[in-house]
């Protein structure tokens, strides 16, 4: 069991507990058991590690007492919680859907259960449009619409995992697999090796010698909920997250043309399979055919070369102009994760991340980064406990003598200044002008009509201080769609005042998406890649930035955090005397 999977039951005992509250202690519990979740969740070493070695305990963790430690032992253990089932038992499991949505936290399922009787997301989505929830109290009109807006994302979300998770599990599995002696290669193919933001199920293609033998072996994952399917050849389970898993059982002589199909996307499969056509052959997840004669099967380079094409980088593969490019020699050479040689959004203790300046440094130096920019939350933010105006100076203070600290790399002192509801900043020039760089973002009043909030960006790009735009969109995957604005308008004011868009690398986010960052490219304009770690290893999701920035086109030219550091500097807007 990974930390992630622990962190995950306490969030939802901490949510059971908000929603039940039994007793006068529930509030303190409740804060408790998400401490615990997010000390877990980032704690450097593997908890079912440390729970096995006998020299060491689980309350090393910080958040973590003899009770917790004992319910993580008995997870562990087991692979479940009496203490969860009993609080489940309680309500309808149901209900803790509603929690999915956006703006509906457990404060609110209590109270549309226990005045209303909601229990689903049906329940509530009625109650909404039959105006029931306005009266109830802390509840209006506004939040009425918001929570139908929010069951619309809900809904074309559901069924889908996040590119983070995606790519975890088949970490995992693969791990697990290669445990079996017969496995030679493992392969995700699908959505996931494409880079997709978010994967409908895995593809995991294996060879081997012993097919049944790996078969069993993957059927007997500790992690499955249910077998779906199992077969020869092919062995579908859905996890116990409910993920779905495919795994074929694949020949070597005609592995590549299975990796070419199952990569997908079937958009590009289906341009591939008319191209075919036309030359009087046949494509197929066996091999590109003339009449019963193999033309190639076993790499993937094979197939594409005998249709005439270069190899197309999966990223690419959605029949978006990919085709047409690499016909003509012009598919892009795309940036690579080791081009990367700093990371411009990162927050510390100061506000809301978790470690120190010198920490965060330490570890991108440990990337071979050159150079990092500190960028914590301006006082808007309060609940991220953002700086104000005198603990922002001395935090420039701290900064700076960071630089001395910790040698090999750049320390530049900025921030993620908030940009207020009108467009203007949370912290004066006077201020901004001492930081190296200044990168600015929404975090409030993200659901105004789309000419202020288009009025608002633009403004906030006018102050001459800004270099970078944080997150433009706002959206979070599965759970937040983009504020509503003119994007066209607002890249074409950055470009004018040359401000940076941001495609924020966070799997949470990936904003700019890889639709908008192919618009950036078309544009002309440039984008920085940053990870907005709140951890030292949020500064490995980088990767899946890089994934988004790939399936947006994107060169090493185009995305400038792959400079050196003096030339990243003078290619950003230059400030005001
Ligand atoms: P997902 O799972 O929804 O995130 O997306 P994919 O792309 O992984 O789709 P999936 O798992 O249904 O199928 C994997 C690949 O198999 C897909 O990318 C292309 C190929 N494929 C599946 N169905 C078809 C089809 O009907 N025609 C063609 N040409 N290819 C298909
Ligand atoms: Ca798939
Ligand atoms: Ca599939
Ligand atoms: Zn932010």
């Amino acid at each position: 069991m990974e930390n992630r999977d622990i962190a995950a039951v306490f969030e939802k005992i901490s949510n059971l507990v908000r929603i039940l509250q039994e007793d006068s202690k529930w509030a303190f519990k409740a804060a408790a058991y998400d401490r615990a979740k997010r000390s877990i969740e980032s704690f450097p070493e593997r908890l079912e590690d440390i729970a096995r070695d006998p020299k060491r305990k689980l309350t090393e963790v910080p958040g973590v007492g003899e009770d917790l430690a004992k319910k993580i032992g008995e997870l562990l253990e087991t692979g479940k919680l009496t203490y969860l089932e009993e609080q489940l038992a309680k309500i309808p499991a149901s209900l803790l859907d509603l929690l999915q949505l956006q703006t509906v936290g457990p404060q609110k399922v209590r109270l549309f259960y226990k005045e209303l009787d909601i229990r689903t997301v049906d329940d509530l989505e009625a109650a909404a449009k039959a105006g029931k929830l306005r009266d109830l109290p802390g509840m209006s009109v506004k939040s009425e619409e918001n929570i139908l807006k929010a069951i619309e994302v809900y809904r074309r979300a559901s069924g889908r995992f996040r590119l983070d998770t995606a790519a975890e599990t088949a970490e995992e599995l693969t791990e697990y697999l290669r445990k079996f002696k017969g496995v030679e290669e493992i392969t995700p193919a699908g959505s996931l090796r494409r880079g997709r933001e978010t994967v409908g199920d895995l593809d995991l293609l294996v060879t081997g010698r012993d097919h049944a033998g790996i078969a069993d072996h993957f059927a007997s994952y500790p992690g499955i909920g249910q077998i779906l399917a199992k077969g020869e050849d092919k062995v579908s389970v859905k996890l116990q997250n409910d993920l779905q898993v495919d795994v074929r059982l694949l020949e070597h002589s005609a592995y590549g043309a299975a990796l070419q199909y199952f990569t997908g996307s079937k958009e590009h499969n289906v341009a591939l399979r008319e191209r075919a056509k036309k030359k009087g052959w046949k494509l197929s997840e066996y091999g590109l055919y003339h009449g019963e004669k193999v033309i190639a099967s076993r790499t993937e380079e094979e197939v594409y070369e005998k249709l005439g094409l270069p190899w197309i980088p999966p990223e690419l593969r959605e029949n978006l102009g990919e085709i047409e490019a690499a016909e003509e020699g012009k598919l892009p050479k795309l940036v690579e994760l080791a081009d990367i040689k700093g990371d411009l959004q990162m927050h510390t203790t100061a506000s809301d991340g978790q470690s120190s300046v010198e920490e965060m440094a330490e570890a991108a130096k440990q990337l071979g980064y050159e150079y990092i920019l500190i960028t914590d939350h301006s006082k808007a933010v309060t609940i991220a406990n953002g700086l104000d105006e005198k603990r922002a100076v001395e935090h420039i203070k701290r900064i700076h003598a960071a630089r001395k600290k910790v040698q090999g790399i750049e320390i530049w002192a900025g921030a993620e200044v908030d940009i207020l509801g009108d467009g203007r900043l949370d912290y004066s020039d006077e201020l901004l002008r001492q930081m190296d760089i200044v990168l600015v973002s929404v975090h409030s009043r993200m659901t105004m009509p789309a000419e202020e909030m288009t009025e608002r960006l633009l403004k906030a790009l006018r102050n001459p201080y800004v270099r970078i735009l944080g997150h433009p969109t706002g959206r979070q995957i599965l759970k937040r769609d983009p504020f509503s604005f003119d994007l066209e308008k607002v890249f074409a004011e950055a470009q004018k005042q040359g401000v940076i868009l941001e495609l924020n690398g966070n799997p949470e986010r990936l904003d700019l998406c890889d639709r908008h960052v192919k618009l950036a490219r078309e544009r002309g304009m440039k984008v920085i890649i940053s990870t907005d770690a709140h951890h030292p290893e949020h500064l490995k999701l980088m990767r899946y930035g890089v994934m988004t920035a790939r399936r947006g086109w994107l060169e090493k030219k185009d995305v400038l955090n792959t400079l050196p550091p003096e030339k990243l500097l003078k290619s950003l807007r230059a400030l005001p005397k």
